[in-house]
């Protein structure tokens, strides 16, 4: 059975979550064969944490790359053998099986691995000062204990550099300070691959580090398409659609597999949280019919719902100014412009004086980390239908056309949609 991991995209946002965890409930019920993981490529707050607890489902648990580690190619003994074994009765085990190196414990406990390098130094000094070799001889006697090993995470490439350049033969690998299995040289000869769907966004960028190095078996999506390349074909189905959870649900019906409450909800908040309670520009009829049969599904009242979903993300603060602009901060870069465009929901803007000050400010901090010329936050009021951007210097600013409240701060009434409406506006403006 393998393991196929399912991850939305950076700085996941509900929908990436919730596509992520509905799609992996739906491929673990249709594929007995392979085991589906969903995890998350970026942090989780505490209040879309409760959010889940409150609907009782397990969020997408934190994975921070997929590159090959140490752990993926380590061999297991078969047979134990202990450091009081004499060594002569290891002559048929290392007939049969040639290891390199192999694990030696006392009693339960690991303590070294013994390697043919090893046995043939000792014979060699034996003979040296010829000293007499008896079958007596015990394993102990000539086990050397060394302190090298390897952790079980450790990079599969850095495991195998240093395997290169040493002269052991094998190293153990430790987990959690326990020993839980060794490698070989013979274990680096092919990188292992790790398999994985990405869910809610379709390029590399913005994807689990390590990417490069895995198979995509998988893409559902409802974003354009970006310039990934894979080895094999692979299943496909993207579609422009208000959310990728609305894309899952479509999936849980081709395969006549009916959601139960649990994943109707986790469905319909991924589902409201990306098409703002079905206004934004980007729902289509598809949103609308899922919505409605989610709804009945989850035996809740649509518009309720939303409300606890979106005041369980929290009000903006100054205090949190950090963790709501990098929450769901897409990244772009075009002619030679590269600008981050944050979106956060809130439910009034009436305290917008409140924070707007150390909003601007976390901006442009969150401008600077990430390299970038131009940063923008959208806070859309989901009830009013209506968004502020705020923006950091720049001085395409001048030439946003939204009506400027005061400096570094547009109204845009209606505008809901970051994709369909700011970016583009944005992304005009910088094309001039
Ligand atoms: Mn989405």
């Amino acid at each position: 059975m393998s393991k196929i991991y399912i991850t939305g995209h950076r700085n996941p946002d509900m929908d990436s979550l919730c596509s992520a965890y509905a799609y992996a409930n739906l491929k673990n019920r249709i594929d007995s064969d392979n085991e589906y993981i969903p995890v998350r490529i970026g942090n989780l707050t505490k209040s879309i944490q409760k959010f889940f607890e409150s609907i009782g489902a397990e969020p997408p648990i934190y994975k921070n790359h997929i590159y090959p580690v140490v752990k993926d190619v380590i061999l297991e003994p078969g047979e134990r053998i202990d450091i009081n074994m004499p060594l002569v009765s290891l002559s048929k085990f290392y007939n049969e099986v040639n290891p390199s190196s192999y694990p030696i414990y006392d009693g339960n406990n690991f303590v070294g691995l013994l390697s043919v390098d090893d046995i043939a130094i000792w014979l060699m000094q034996k003979l040296e000062k010829n000293e007499k070799i008896d079958s007596e001889t015990l394993i102990k006697d000539v086990l050397k204990i060394r302190e090298d090993k390897f952790d079980a995470l450790d990079y599969f490439e850095d495991g195998k550099a240093i395997m290169i350049k040493s002269k052991l033969r094998g190293f153990p690998v430790y987990e959690d300070n326990k020993y839980i299995g060794y490698v070989t040289r013979r274990c680096f000869l092919e990188s292992p691959k790790h398999n994985v769907i990405l869910v809610d966004h379709n390029e590399a960028s913005q994807s689990i580090k390590g990417l490069e190095t895995a198979n995509i078996v998988e893409i559902i999506d409802h974003h354009r398409l970006g310039a990934l390349k894979t080895i094999l074909p692979i299943y496909m189905d993207i579609e422009p659609l208000g959310s990728t959870c609305t894309i899952v649900y479509q999936q849980y019906l081709k395969h006549n597999v009916k959601p139960n409450e649990i994943e109707a909800k986790v469905l319909l908040a991924g589902l409201i949280s990306d098409t703002v309670i079905l206004k934004s520009p980007t729902t289509t009829k598809t949103d609308i019919d899922t919505a409605n049969d989610l709804t009945k599904l989850a035996k809740v009242n649509l518009n309720e719902f939303a409300e606890k979903m979106f005041s369980s993300m929290g009000g903006l603060t100054a205090d949190v100014a950090n963790e709501k602009i990098e929450s769901d901060f897409k990244i772009y870069a075009e002619n030679g412009v590269s600008v981050g465009i944050g979106q956060c929901e809130v439910v009034t803007l009436r305290d917008l004086d409140n924070y707007k000050e150390a909003y601007l400010k976390t901006l442009d901090e969150v401008r600077l980390k990430n390299s970038l010329n131009w940063a923008m936050l959208m806070i859309t009021d989901v009830i009013k239908e209506t968004s502020v951007l705020l923006t950091t210097d720049f001085k395409l600013n001048k030439n946003i056309q939204y009506k400027k409240i005061e400096n570094n701060i547009y109204d845009m009434p209606g505008v809901l949609s970051r994709k369909k409406q700011l970016l583009p506006d944005i992304l005009s403006l910088i094309n001039q």
